[in-house]
């Protein structure tokens, strides 16, 4: 490991420890090395707060002077919420630094680095670039396409069910795969589902971990069967969006809204339209999206090719059943040569468990 990938890589653990808590940013770090020494650290910890190479350049002091700054992405070269990175670098008089990736965001995207150029400071980009760039998958699609990022999840038996003909599914996993899905939670905006499952289990859709983020609730439900009563609408947790389409019952969507729910009124009849979904959830600047819907949900999203994600956890049981389902419905594709292939695909074991995740590469 060279002395730029050492420094790269502590920023990337510091950033990578914000995970859940910066969207809509990315995660960032920053290191400042003088004369072989960390003077300064720094990640970007919240949306509106400070970016990472302000905090270390602040920590760091005089010591920026003729120092080193490693930052997992192009400082910034906009006012947004905080003024320019890039001018605070040359102000600070740092004489060198070095960029894990270019910031995908269209506003800043080579700006950066030409700010730092032009001021004769030596840039280096492209330092533990993958690291960086799998890190924030979420953001940089969301800059780019204004989109949540969406993963599906769903768990399995190794027959790949999702239920029991009776429709029976607690539980698939074991505990370890099932906390898994709570550091999931943690890390999306938000989180869907259908009605139906809400009809069926009444769930929380809450994340059980000490300081966890609920995400926001989404509920796709065309006709308003939401019952006033689920826990989804009552508990106050966190924010129920709901999704119906215009041909819901006026007197329910008042009682709702009553109840603290947002209703979102699709313009497609029938079903509600998963990328009309995707678009509204994007103008309300959700950037990530944990899809944990039935069958048919996950289909349709799929369908859709809207899915980036999948995770997919595998459970060592057989329960067999034609009518029990599998976690994709829909009409589903003709042929074996139309199937979608996943890329980057990883197993891990989680208890007695395993868990696939992998990126679907439509045609
Ligand atoms: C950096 N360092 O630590 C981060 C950057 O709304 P603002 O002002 O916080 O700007 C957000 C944008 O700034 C975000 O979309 C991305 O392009 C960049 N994030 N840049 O130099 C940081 N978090
Ligand atoms: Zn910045």
């Amino acid at each position: 490991m060279t002395n730029h990938e050492f420094y790269m890589k502590l920023a990337l653990q510091n950033a990578a420890a914000m995970k859940g808590q910066t969207d809509p940013n990315p995660l960032v770090g920053s290191v400042i090395v003088n004369d072989n020494r960390i003077v300064g650290v720094g990640v970007h910890m919240k949306a509106g707060e400070p970016h990472a190479e302000i905090h270390a350049i602040r920590m760091a002091g005089e010591h920026s002077r003729g120092a080193t700054i490693y930052v997992t992405l192009e400082p910034c070269s906009h006012y947004g919420r905080t003024g320019p990175c890039a001018v605070a670098i040359v102000e600070a008089g740092i004489k060198r630094v070095v960029i894990a990736t270019l910031d995908p965001n269209p506003l800043v995207s080579g700006r950066g680095v030409r700010i730092l150029e032009e001021a004769g400071i030596e840039v280096i980009v492209g330092v533990c670039e993958e690291e960086s760039r799998k890190m924030n998958e979420v953001f940089n699609k969301f800059i780019v396409r204004k989109t949540p990022f969406v993963t599906l999840k769903s768990a399995v038996t190794m027959d790949g069910k999702i239920a029991s003909y009776t429709s029976n599914s607690k539980w698939i996993t074991s505990e370890t795969a099932r906390e898994d899905v709570h550091l999931l939670r943690n890390q999306n905006a938000a989180i869907l589902v259908g009605v139906g499952t809400v009809l069926h289990d009444d769930p929380q859709l809450t994340t059980r971990l000490p300081n966890g983020r609920n995400p926001v609730r989404v509920i796709l439900d065309s006709t308003l069967r939401l019952p006033l009563e689920a826990r989804v609408v009552t508990d106050g947790e966190a924010p129920t969006w709901v999704f119906t389409t215009p041909s819901h019952d006026p007197d329910k969507r008042k009682a709702l809204e009553a109840a603290g729910v947002k209703i979102f009124v699709t313009e497609r009849t029938g079903r509600v339209d998963p990328s009309e979904v995707v678009k509204l959830l994007g103008e309300q600047l959700i950037s990530s999206l944990l899809i944990e819907g039935g069958s048919e949900i996950n289909g349709s999203f799929f369908e859709q090719k809207l899915v980036d994600k999948v995770i997919v956890y595998v459970a060592p049981k057989l329960i067999g059943g034609r009518n029990a389902p599998t976690f994709l419905a829909g009409t589903g594709l003709e042929k074996m040569s139309e199937a979608v292939e996943l890329s980057d695909v990883s197993v891990q074991t989680l208890g007695k468990d395993f868990k696939f995740v992998g990126y679907p590469v439509y045609p």
